[in-house]
């Protein structure tokens, strides 16, 4: 569990930041021994290898796991950082790989740091994860292979960039932010710093500004936590709900000392909204939401889940022009890179905690649930756009371990986060489900048409509509589609509609609309997510062509029809906000 604030790394007057992204060298353990690296020490014959040159004692600093590749035993690669390492290569034992990776490169930490904090920010490492490891037999004898019960290809690597960064001694290592309105219209921004200092008796100030776009100082105040007025705030209003979407404040913070001296400054992007729920509505800055969006995935060609600036770009700009207005992280948290994008567009996130498919509750499990939702909570709780979190997707909740469980994940949510409600996308049947009661929005996925009734489109339009009454009537809350959709191979074209065809996912889309409208009309439906925005890459097997085809764009983000078509609804969607 994390012990420190997890602020992202910012250049500022007394803050520098040097990327560690570029070309790394690469080795994967052998499969046979997967230990080979740390038996051998081969970080400590690097550093053996290194030291010359480190005169100055900072000179240079011991990445995580420097290996001399030039006495492994075992291929040496270039591997580009940040990217997944499967899909970089000619080689399928690399893009199958299973168990240790070493990554290895120099770097210098310059002499003028000497008299700062040291960190060094890996933003996110994969993968350690629940997997059943089994012995196969092949053609080249006895091997292991990974199996996994979640749909999407487990991608390991470096995925997100790592960063070098300073702090002074004393310095700001985190910032909570909540922000209301009252009656009148004035805006309350809400801030509590916290301070690590060198030494206990050094008498530190905290001084606070509050600035709007145009770096106009609005309010400013004093001491490490209180309360900013602002009499007529720009709100921060999802896309398509304003002519300026996702206005944001900075929040900045100075240290300093008894005598004014500027120990440390940060500055936190802040917006002002409120969200409040009932059990039928979702509501911001007081107006009632309709959701409107996608399931997603960190999934692109070659670079895997490695964070990818132009394809995130081109995402939001998708986005953007189908008029979409939200989305759901599935299955886990994105690159802060990729949030900070949605709180500057106005795109509301469902923000989901890598949990999926789970079967048994086991303690352990549970203890690890509680610290991806802690981590995930204090790296993304200043966000305005995620609006919700989704603690699971399609656990098995029909148990009563697992009523008891997810209320346990539920209360610990609330004792952290009060300020925003809690869903999961459930898939168990409404009837025996045991976890909605712990919960704020009640999500559901189902793939009538696809799953159920595979090929039957006069089954969908009744049974979505059934179905979400039934969740509304058992829990009396507000209830949202978090997935539907139909795999679909561009280019196929059969009519009459036929599984797998362009046309086939058209119409599935068209009854699924039918149901949506019908039961806003109900009342309590606040939301309708497809299943997914792009094609994204899978484990092998025969379900899957390439990979899982229910993306609205091709994993190039080129269109399918199915993308004009939703394009007509959300645009229309949009034109009732
Ligand atoms: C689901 C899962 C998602 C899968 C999808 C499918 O219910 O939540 O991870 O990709 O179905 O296409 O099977």
């Amino acid at each position: 569990p994390i012990k420190a604030g997890l602020l992202y790394p910012k250049s500022s007057e007394t803050r520098e930041t040097i990327s560690l992204d570029g070309i790394w060298n690469f080795v994967a353990s052998p499969l046979t021994d997967p230990l080979v690296g740390f038996r051998n020490y081969w970080y400590k014959r690097r550093l053996t290898a290194v030291r010359p040159e480190n005169k100055s004692k900072i000179g240079i600093i011991f990445a995580i796991t420097p290996i001399n590749f030039f006495q492994v035993d075992a291929e040496v690669h270039f591997m580009p950082v940040p990217s997944s390492y499967n899909d970089i290569t000619q080689n399928a034992a690399i893009r199958d790989h299973l168990g240790i990776a070493w990554y290895d490169r120099t770097f210098f930490v310059p002499k003028s740091w000497r008299n700062q904090r040291v960190w060094l920010r890996f933003s996110s490492v994969h993968y350690a994860a629940q997997i059943v490891i089994t012995p196969v037999d092949t053609d080249n004898g006895t091997t292991y292979r990974q199996s996994y019960t979640f749909d999407f290809f487990n991608y390991a690597g470096i995925h997100r960039p790592v960063t070098l960064y300073t702090t002074p001694k004393s310095y700001i290592d985190d910032v909570t932010i909540k922000t209301t309105l009252d009656e009148n219209g004035y805006g309350y921004v809400g801030y509590n710093v916290s301070i690590i200092s060198l030494n206990e008796t050094e008498e530190l100030n905290v001084n606070i500004a509050l600035l709007d776009k145009d770096d106009i100082i609005v309010a400013t105040a004093e001491g490490s936590n209180g309360v900013l007025n602002i009499e007529s705030p720009r709100l921060w209003w999802p896309y398509l709900m304003d002519p300026e979407p996702g206005y944001l404040y900075t929040l900045k913070i100075e240290l300093v000392s008894l005598n004014n001296d500027l120990i440390d400054i940060y500055r936190q992007t802040c917006g002002i909204r409120t969200l409040t729920w009932t059990n039928t509505t979702f509501l911001i800055n007081n107006k009632p939401v309709y959701l409107h969006g996608f399931g997603r995935h960190e999934d692109a060609d070659i670079r895997g889940k490695g964070l990818d600036l132009p394809t995130t770009l081109r995402d939001y700009n998708l986005i953007k022009w189908i008029g979409a207005n939200a989305y759901r992280t599935s299955h886990y948290p994105y690159a802060d890179e990729i949030m900070d994008l949605a709180d500057n567009l106005g795109i509301m996130i469902i923000d989901e905690c890598p949990s999926v498919n789970t079967e048994f509750f086991p303690s352990s499990l549970l203890n690890n649930h509680l610290n991806s939702l802690t981590e995930l909570i204090a790296r993304d709780k200043n966000r305005p756009s995620v609006i919700a979190w989704s603690i699971a997707n399609e656990p098995r909740t029909q148990s009563y371990e697992a009523g008891v469980y997810f209320g346990k994940v539920a209360a610990h949510v609330r004792s952290l986060d009060l300020s925003r409600p809690i869903t999961i996308a459930l898939a168990r049947s409404v009837y025996e489900d045991r976890a909605g009661q712990h919960l704020d929005i009640i999500s559901f996925n189902r793939y009538n048409a696809w799953y159920q009734n595979g090929g039957q489109l006069d089954m969908i339009t009744k049974n979505v509509i059934n179905e979400a009454t039934a969740w509304f009537e058992k829990y009396n809350k507000p209830v949202l589609m978090s997935e539907y959709g139909a795999d679909t191979m561009e280019g196929l074209h059969i009519y009459p509609e036929f599984i797998w065809s362009e046309e086939f996912q058209v119409t599935l889309m068209s009854k699924h609309f039918e149901a949506f409208d019908k039961l806003r009309a109900k009342g309590f439906f606040i939301g309708e997510f497809i299943w997914n925005f792009a094609d994204f890459k899978t484990a092998q097997t025969y379900t899957r062509v390439g990979g899982n085809k229910k993306g609205i764009f091709t994993r190039n983000r080129q269109p399918k029809a199915s993308a004009h078509h939703l394009r007509r609804r959300y645009l229309k969607l949009a034109q009732e906000l």
